[in-house]
């Protein structure tokens, strides 16, 4: 082969439609996958995180292999693998001086900047392609963005419903009539409430391979490393969507909000993993609920809110966060500094609904949206934690998580670190919130009902010391500001007891140890 085309694909970029892929013949053509120490250890990922984008870029080589594609696969334990993609980059072009690179742009900012150096730095020109893998093109949300005070995603969702179609009705109104059925999704959890469980699929040789390489490799990441059972190929990817869609879209809506002790993952999909690594497309799995919609098989508040899910926040979060880096990573608006505690990386808590949350993140990377929104974010929202820890936590241990969508989701949607421009008021709850939505209060240690003292369930205390420290931010706020009319009728005794016991709450966490999310250095570790 003569100066060919070179491609690099990234882990995330496991797509056969690729747009870097898009008319290139197997003739001509040099695929390179590189697994590297940087991408490995800029956060320490949960080591199923690994596993899972090891393991689906060895499958999605094989795939390109059985096609006729040569690809270069770089491992992590190639002795000159130089640990980063910008080396072997440029190793890859002196093996095989390609006349062009081309590439579907990165998803995370980080790695874009990167890039941007490739064309000066390489002997060759480079081509950096947009990823049409999403509805929404980077134009398209700023041009809705531009001009508005408010960046509620709720518009920006109908905006997408119009330019997909889905749930359309032929005069341009919205299916039923409204565009939002969260109304109707807001059920408590039953008593013995149990959800048909989502496939798991048995490690192949492929992937034993790379599990072993991660047991040695990354013995200190966070995180149960086995039993594995995430999708690593398209196939199998495909099989967890058809399980879904027979058994779990119907009861999606009314539950998507409860919480049930040792029920991880009730009616949700579990497919961000293979959406975010490219197994699935957003649009296919949004056209599969319509069908299960217009089939009868599922009530439209269960189809709407799924895809809601996918072509609302999914798609809003991405394009947030190109109209917010890079300054998002550092947005700390309500100047919120307590170290991250080291039970969100033990476990280690009498507090059942988080020890719960926790337990479910070290064993399956993974927590619904509810308890990483209203139980994990909400405590670190109203305890005043770092954002940048907070951050690091949710990137590192969610095998879902990449920067784009895990920070909007921290900075944005949980912290309101942002000033507001994402969510419009902070998700702050005392503990009657998680008492409605879950089972976890009957059992914990603390009393959900006792308001301050010894005893107390922490969120209590916490949401009105958050409030009383954020009352001039939040006050003019016309979703949150009435609450401080019932702060100002309590009495001074009572304000007091507050005060007094959210302080000796937070006096008694234990910071988390250094070296948890990044190593001391703060710099990837050599390989
Ligand atoms: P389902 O509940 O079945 O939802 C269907 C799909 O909708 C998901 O697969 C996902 O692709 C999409 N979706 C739902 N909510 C969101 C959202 N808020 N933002 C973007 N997409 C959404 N999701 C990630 O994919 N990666 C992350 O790193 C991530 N970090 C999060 C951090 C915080 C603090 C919060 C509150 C949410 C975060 N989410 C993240 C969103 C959401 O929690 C997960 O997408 C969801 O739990 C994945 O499980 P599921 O596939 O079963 O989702
Ligand atoms: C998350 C991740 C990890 C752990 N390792 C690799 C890797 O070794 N090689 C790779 O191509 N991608 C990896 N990824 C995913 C990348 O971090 C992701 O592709 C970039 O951040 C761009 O979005
Ligand atoms: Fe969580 Fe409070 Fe309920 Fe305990 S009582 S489970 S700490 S909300």
């Amino acid at each position: 082969m003569t100066s060919p085309v070179l491609v690099p694909i990234l882990g995330d970029q496991l797509s056969r439609n690729l747009s870097s892929l898009d008319g290139l013949s197997p003739d001509n053509t040099v695929i390179l996958m590189m697994e590297v120490w940087d991408e490995a250890t800029y956060v320490k990922h949960h080591k199923q995180k690994i596993v899972l984008i090891f393991a689906a870029m060895r499958h999605f080589a094989e795939a390109l292999r059985a096609e006729g594609f040569t690809v270069d696969y770089v491992t992590l334990d190639d002795p000159d693998n130089t640990g980063s993609f910008t080396g072997e980059v440029a190793r890859a072009c002196e093996r095989r001086a390609p006349s062009e690179l081309r590439v579907t742009e990165s998803g995370e900012w980080r790695v874009a900047r990167a890039m941007d150096e490739w064309e000066g730095r390489l002997p060759c020109p480079v081509s950096i392609l947009p990823d049409t893998r999403f509805i929404a093109t980077h134009a398209d949300f700023r041009d809705w963005a531009e001009g508005r005070k408010h960046l509620t995603m709720e518009y920006f969702y109908r905006e997408m419903r119009r330019k997909t179609g889905l749930l359309m009705r032929d005069d341009g109104k919205p299916e039923g009539g409204e565009w939002n059925y969260d109304a109707d999704n807001r059920e408590p959890p039953k008593e013995g409430l149990k959800a048909p469980p989502a496939p798991k699929f048995a490690p192949d040789d492929i992937t034993q391979e790379v599990i072993a390489l991660v047991g040695e490799r990354f013995a200190d990441h966070f995180g149960d490393l086995e039993p594995f059972g995430w999708p690593v190929t398209r196939e199998q990817a495909l099989e967890a969507a058809d399980a879904f869609f027979a058994r779990r879209l119907a009861k999606f809506g009314p539950y998507q909000d409860a919480m049930v002790h040792g029920e991880d993952d009730l009616y949700h999909s579990m497919l961000s993993t293979s959406l975010n690594i490219g197994l699935l497309e957003p649009l296919e799995l949004c056209q599969r609920a319509e069908e299960e919609y217009r089939a009868g098989r599922a009530p439209l508040n269960s189809v709407e809110g799924f895809i809601r899910q996918i072509i609302g926040w999914r798609e809003y979060v991405r394009g947030f966060y190109w109209h917010a880096m890079p300054g998002l990573a550092e947005a700390n608006e309500l100047n919120a500094t307590r170290p991250l505690p080291e039970f969100f990386w033990t476990g280690e808590t009498d507090m059942r609904c988080l020890a719960d949350c926790i337990r479910t993140t070290r064993e399956d990377a993974h927590a619904h949206h509810i308890q990483r929104l209203m139980v994990l974010g909400n405590f670190c929202l109203i305890a005043g934690i770092d954002p940048q820890d907070v951050a690091d936590w949710y990137l590192a241990v969610y095998a879902d998580a990449l920067e784009w969508v895990e920070l909007p989701n921290v900075a944005g949607m949980v912290l309101y670190a942002d000033g507001g421009n994402l969510a419009t008021k902070p998700y702050a709850a005392s503990g009657n919130y998680i008492n409605k939505m879950s089972d976890y209060c009957g059992k914990c240690r603390y009393k959900v009902s006792q308001k301050t003292g010894d005893g107390a369930c922490p969120f209590n205390p916490l949401y009105w010391h958050f409030m009383e420290r954020n009352r001039e931010r939040l006050e003019s706020n016309h979703r949150i500001g009435r609450i401080f009319a019932t702060w100002d009728r309590m009495g001074e005794a009572k304000k007091a007891e507050y005060r007094t016991s959210a302080e000796k709450f937070l006096d008694s966490l234990i910071p988390a140890r250094k070296g948890w999310a990044r190593n001391e250095t703060g710099e990837a570790e050599k390989c």
